[in-house]
């Protein structure tokens, strides 16, 4: 199984990956995951990502490529993955697809998961109270900046997957496990 999960933030990319990796045995390859693992050990890449995550943006598409394809290298890939978070503009996705023929592998399946900005928020403003503040990114003003850069840099990918006739859309407003039932029902269709 060979999965890309595409989706704003907060949308439950992270949250259905997790699950995912114990239903089908693969890893999560979350950019936004390993970006904050190099923010926390202060590498250079890490102390170059906290400014542009901070404020919301993107970090470059040369950065999270070199990351991915190095990634996709390791033998816990060989049998499948999930790319949680990546691609996330038009750029990456055709270094993917560049990525991908070299390697020699196949995707089965992009699945966006929607869901309304308010209730982005409001699951946003929740986990910044659980976590005690844990993600500098979370709060409402820079969570309505990741937005608006979602509906510009990412959004497109929803055209461009469809016109590959890989993508699968589903209903991200409802409980995690309707959620996951929706995604293994799109996987499997
Ligand atoms: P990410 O780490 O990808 O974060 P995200 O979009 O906030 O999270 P996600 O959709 O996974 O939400 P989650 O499941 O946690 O990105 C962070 C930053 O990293 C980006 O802004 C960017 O700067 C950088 N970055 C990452 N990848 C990049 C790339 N490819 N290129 C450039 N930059 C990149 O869910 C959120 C909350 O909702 C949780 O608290 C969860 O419990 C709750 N929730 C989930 N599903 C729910 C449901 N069904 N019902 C109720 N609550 C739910």
């Amino acid at each position: 199984m060979r999965l890309i999960l595409l989706g704003p933030p907060g949308a439950g990319k992270g949250t259905q990956a997790k699950i995912l990796v114990e239903a089908y045995n693969i890893p999560q390859l979350s950019t936004g995951d390993i970006l904050r693992s190099a923010i926390a050990a202060k590498t250079p890449l890490g102390l170059e990502a906290k400014v542009i995550m901070d404020r919301g943006d993107l970090v470059s598409d040369a950065v999270v490529n070199g990351i991915v394809s190095e990634r996709l290298d390791a033998a816990d890939c060989k049998a499948g993955f999930i790319l949680d978070g990546f691609p996330r503009t038009i750029a990456q996705a055709e270094a993917l697809d560049t990525m991908l023929i070299y390697k020699g592998i196949k995707l089965d399946a992009v699945v966006e998961i929607k869901a309304d900005a308010d209730e982005l928020v409001r699951r946003v403003i929740q986990r910044a109270t659980e976590s005690g503040g844990a993600r500098a990114d979370d709060t409402e003003e820079v969570l309505r900046k990741r937005l608006d850069v979602y509906q510009e840099q990412t959004a497109p990918l929803v055209a461009y997957y469809t016109g590959k006739g890989l993508l699968q859309a589903v209903d991200g407003m409802a409980p995690v496990d309707q959620v996951t039932a929706a995604i293994k029902a799109a996987i499997a269709h």
